[in-house]
């Protein structure tokens, strides 16, 4: 049995040294590790595989409309639209008050969906704070509604068994030093540096105020003063770790000292996991770069934040579903983003999409929690492959019209003994279908043809057959 693992291990290393073209140039504040990190709180985060994502403040208040006018870009960037007076939107949190809030229904219905980790919005673009932040007025304490959001959430979370990440911007348009071009005089250099002592000075508040949180989402750092601050925003980084011994921080922190984020000047991953794959998915493992990735993915086209008419296509249970068992076959983990309206509801589109996953989950999820990649197996048109504690999950998403799901499983693979469906509705059959020109080895689960699902199954194959060691005479050509 440990073969199989091996020999994925292997294919998995190739992976990972064949997509980066590295070099070994000397730098000071480039990745801090060649690989993945190996200690328990990333191997928890990477057995994850679904998390959820909630994009929530002021900008609930418009929904992407304003004064009778709909807003094409993402309801959170409304105040950047011509169309929204900027005074108008810094007053709306004057309005905020969401009164429906219950966090712990969010949680639950979390739990009930089958995340493992949450995502929460602290402070958006906009710089609105929905923690009572020390180092700001502009924060949900001076709102009607006052109550520190941030920590109600982190609590229900924490206590549904979710763990909580907290998404953070750095972009902040209502700090009078931010700046996204490099600051040229000295009055602007010198606001600048008072706008990284309140970055800094926030981040150390929210791990001080939320001990249980695990980890920072970071946006908005693809300004180039930012960028240029590759050395002291590294220092932050470890400040903030040394803060929180196993804290998890994605790409979208820092850049190295020439500038290059997510992969440093050698081509190696900056910080704990690639956040480069936001609403796309991999095609194969080779463009994953044998490296931590998760994929954060909105139900409409481009919406984050709540807007109130959601045009165009919304993605249905089953395509997110088809997207977090791909993320899962490829390594990585979906983050479903919801965006809450102004008073706190979760929105029906966004509940349907968590009961119709949830219920999925419950009867299949073994074939994702904490199941790692097939490498080396070829991929086949019913569906994905996933692997965990030796045994071959197959999630079958195009049943072939014969029942018989395929599969090819390369020479010195164990051979499977028996498969079953998840959801244990009827008896499958493991036939051996013997060998392809290449060796590997043919089987085929046959799936009696009364059998119903309306929604993808799941196939779990068991292996304990030995090694297969047959070689087939191959014709001369
Ligand atoms: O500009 C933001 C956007 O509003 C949203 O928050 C997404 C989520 O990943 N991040 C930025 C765009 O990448």
């Amino acid at each position: 049995m440990k073969k199989i693992f091996l020999i994925a291990i292997i294919a998995l290393a190739a992976i990972a040294t064949q997509a980066q073209q590295r070099t070994s140039v000397a730098l000071k504040h480039g990745a801090h590790r060649i690989g993945k990190r190996t200690d328990a709180e990333m191997e928890r985060w990477r057995g994850h595989a679904l998390g959820q994502f909630i994009h929530w403040g002021v900008y609930a208040i418009p929904g992407g409309e304003w004064d009778g006018k709909q807003y094409n870009g993402a309801a959170e960037w409304i105040r950047s639209w011509n169309g929204m007076p900027n005074d108008v939107y810094d007053n709306l949190y004057k309005q905020f008050d969401p009164k429906k809030l219950d966090a712990k229904k969010w949680a639950k219905q979390a739990r009930e969906m089958g995340v493992k980790y949450m995502v929460f919005t602290t402070k958006h673009h906009d710089g609105f704070c929905l923690w009572p932040s020390a180092y700001t007025d502009y924060t949900i304490a001076n709102s009607p509604y006052k109550k520190d959001i941030v920590g109600q959430v982190v609590d229900a979370y924490t206590a549904e068994g979710i763990d909580v990440h907290l998404y953070f911007s750095i972009i902040d348009w209502s700090h009078k030093g931010y700046r996204s071009a490099p600051a040229k005089t000295p009055e602007e250099r010198a606001a600048y540096e008072e706008f990284k002592t309140f970055t800094r000075a926030q981040l150390i508040e929210l791990l001080e105020r939320y001990p249980s949180v695990r980890g920072l989402w970071f946006d908005g750092s693809w300004d180039k003063a930012w960028i240029e601050e590759a050395a002291w925003v590294d220092s932050l980084g470890y400040e903030l770790r040394a803060m929180r011994p196993g804290l998890i921080i994605g790409s979208r922190f820092r850049a190295d000292e020439n500038g290059k984020r997510h992969y440093d000047t050698n081509g190696d991953l900056i910080d704990d996991y690639d956040q480069t794959w936001e609403r796309a998915l991999p095609d194969e493992l080779g463009q994953t770069n044998g490296v931590d990735w998760d994929c954060c993915m909105t139900l409409p086209e481009n919406q984050w934040g709540y807007q109130r008419d959601w045009r165009g296509h919304v993605k249905t249970p089953y395509e997110l579903l088809e997207m977090l068992v791909k993320a899962v076959s490829l390594g990585g983990n979906l983050v479903v983003n919801f965006g809450p309206d102004e008073m706190g509801n979760i929105r029906p589109e966004e509940s349907h999409a968590a009961s119709e996953m949830g219920a999925w989950m419950k009867v299949n999820g073994d074939a994702l929690y904490g199941a790692e990649p097939v490498a080396g197996v070829k991929k086949q048109g019913w569906g994905y492959y996933t692997m965990k504690d030796g045994k071959l999950y197959l999630t079958v998403f195009n049943r072939p019209i014969d029942n018989r799901i395929r599969i090819e499983l390369p020479r010195g693979w164990d051979m499977p003994v028996s498969a079953r469906l998840l959801d244990g509705k009827a008896d499958t059959e493991l036939y051996d279908a013997g060998r392809n020109k290449a060796n590997d080895r043919l089987w085929q689960v046959v799936v009696p043809s009364d059998y119903r699902s309306d929604k993808p199954f799941v196939i779990e194959l068991m292996f304990g057959g030995g090694k297969d060691t047959g070689e087939y005479d191959q014709a001369k050509i």
